[in-house]
């Protein structure tokens, strides 16, 4: 699918490491650092941040790609070697708030990955909501090799993606995973030719975008910690994530469409 996409203005035009432009409801962002492979440094990390606390009230879902031959390296490892302990401790709190930002802001992301997608690249594309993969797409987590911990958040969330015993491979053997691999360990739900993954992405952002609001929201922020509850707390809270969901008028209309026949069914892929 290809979208009519112009250029963001005022505060969003000014993040030079991110290329940001808009189609109606569905925002594109670009890492835009390809010289040193979309490593995320301390000013691509504020600007990412920046980026998703500043979408305009019109985008209502993200497609986020890396530009030239890489999703992202991940870290910036220039700027990891001056810092102290203390120093450590906030950088990577930093990461946490703008990944944050992505995972329960106000919009679904879509994260479209090729090439490497490695250490604080993989991290940034697990806190988006959907992840298509182009086949040249491949995962790696080379902290433990570089002497390291993740940091940008890939602890709390490669694990619910892909197991705990996953990540623990990649990271102590360096174990690389190619797309399909990827995809059957679910760090990505799909994966498409080289060159297709972008209009991949606009289209199910473009689908995402024309859902009820609330039935977003609830599945953005209620459905991931309805999954670290308990089960009875869990189930409290989807009696509630429910009623509020569906007592929406968004909702009512939705049901009523379909009752009078005016939208469409479930129907299996072609
Ligand atoms: C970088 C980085 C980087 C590239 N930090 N400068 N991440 C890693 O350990 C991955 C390190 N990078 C690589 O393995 C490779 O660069 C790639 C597989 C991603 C791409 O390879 P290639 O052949 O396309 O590019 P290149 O020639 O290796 O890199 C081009 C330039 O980008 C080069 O700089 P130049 O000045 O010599 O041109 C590289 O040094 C630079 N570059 N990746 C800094 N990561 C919150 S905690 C998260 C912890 C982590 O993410 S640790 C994992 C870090």
């Amino acid at each position: 699918m290809s979208l009519n996409f112009v250029p963001a203005t005022g505060a969003l035009a000014a993040l030079d490491l991110l290329v940001i432009e808009i189609a109606g409801a569905v925002a594109h962002i670009r890492l835009n650092r390809q010289v040193k492979r979309n490593a995320i440094n301390d000013a691509l990390i504020a600007q990412l941040h920046s980026a998703f606390v500043s979408l305009p009230e019109a985008v209502k879902a993200v497609v986020l790609t890396g530009a030239g031959e890489h999703f992202c390296a991940g870290l910036d490892l220039s700027e990891i070697s001056e810092r102290s302990v203390a120093e450590g401790i906030i950088h990577s709190r930093t990461w946490h708030a703008a990944m944050d930002a992505i995972q329960f802001g106000r919009v679904p992301v879509v994260a479209v990955l090729h090439g490497a997608v490695v250490g604080g690249g993989l991290e940034l594309a697990s806190s988006c909501h959907i992840r298509v993969a182009e086949e040249s797409t491949y995962y790696g987590l080379p902290e433990g090799q570089r002497g390291i911990f993740v940091g940008g958040g890939g602890s709390a969330r490669v694990p619910r993606l892909a197991g705990v015993a996953t990540m623990t491979d990649m990271m102590l053997t360096g174990r690389v995973l190619d797309a399909g691999e990827g995809e059957r360990r679910g760090l990505s739900q799909y994966v498409v030719a080289n060159g297709t993954g972008f209009a991949k992405g606009c289209e199910l952002a473009a689908k995402i975008a024309g859902n009820a609001p609330l039935s977003n929201f609830s599945v953005m922020q209620a459905l991931p910690r309805i999954a670290d509850l308990s089960q009875p707390d869990g189930l409290f809270v989807e009696s509630l994530m429910a009623a509020i969901a569906q007592g929406d008028e968004a909702a009512k209309e939705r049901v009523r469409a379909f009752l009078e026949k005016r939208a469409g069914k479930v129907e299996k892929k072609s």
